[in-house]
């Protein structure tokens, strides 16, 4: 089983860019091509419709040794023994959703230099920054934190630090020239004609 240290490619349930396909075809062919991690991230599914595509997706990313962490509900994560839950900025904070997880995986979203290090301090596993680039994805996001917050992360970030928001295939190089080599990807990988392909040759630009 991978560890958080191993994550260069962080990938997600479709959600909104779902269609009319089948949520565990998209997971399988991001592991197939290199995913290191699947987030169960479903904003309009209820509790139950979550729980039930996240007790198959559990299977799936243990058999294929792929970290499993869900966005926002730490009760699903328990229930679906996920390695960790994502937390953002509105959520349960870290202090209190600690005890609970216990060892398990605790991932943040930060937006600024002063959330990265909060973050840090009280004991987050890793930290989501972004949204670096524009985005469709999300729409309630906070203004752009751009190339420039990334460079500055290096240096201060003592746990791993995954960009997000707007993140392609065509900016990677710009991101791994500011320091990071770790990327959560939604829309140019669900969106693409071969998502197996699409994850190969983005993992293979990661190092
Ligand atoms: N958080 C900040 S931006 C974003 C999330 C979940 C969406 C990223 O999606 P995409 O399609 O990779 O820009
Ligand atoms: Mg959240």
């Amino acid at each position: 089983m991978k560890t958080i240290e191993d994550i260069r490619l962080y990938c997600f349930t479709a959600n909104s860019l779902l269609g009319k396909r089948d949520p565990l075809e998209l997971v399988e062919a991001q592991i197939m091509g290199g995913a290191d991690l699947i987030q169960l991230r479903e904003k309009d599914m209820s509790k139950k419709e979550k729980l039930e595509l996240g007790f198959k997706l559990r299977s799936m990313t243990r058999k294929h040794g792929v970290l499993f962490i869900v966005n926002d509900d730490i009760d699903l994560a328990l229930i679906l023994d996920a390695d960790g839950v994502h937390l953002g900025q509105d959520d349960i904070p870290i202090q209190y959703a600690r005890p609970m997880m216990k060892n398990k995986i605790i991932g943040i979203s930060t937006h600024s230099l002063g959330q990265v290090r909060e973050a840090v301090d009280s004991g987050a596993d890793y930290i989501g920054v972004g949204p670096v680039f524009q985005t469709k994805t999300k729409t309630d996001t906070m203004p752009l934190v751009g190339l420039d917050l990334i460079s500055q992360i290096g240096p201060i970030c003592t746990i791993p630090f995954i960009a997000i928001g707007g993140i392609k295939k065509n900016n990677l190089d710009d991101l791994q020239k500011v320091g990071c080599s770790r990327v959560a990807i939604i829309s140019d990988i669900l969106l693409a004609p071969d998502i197996e392909k699409q994850c190969q040759t983005i993992k293979r630009m990661l190092i």
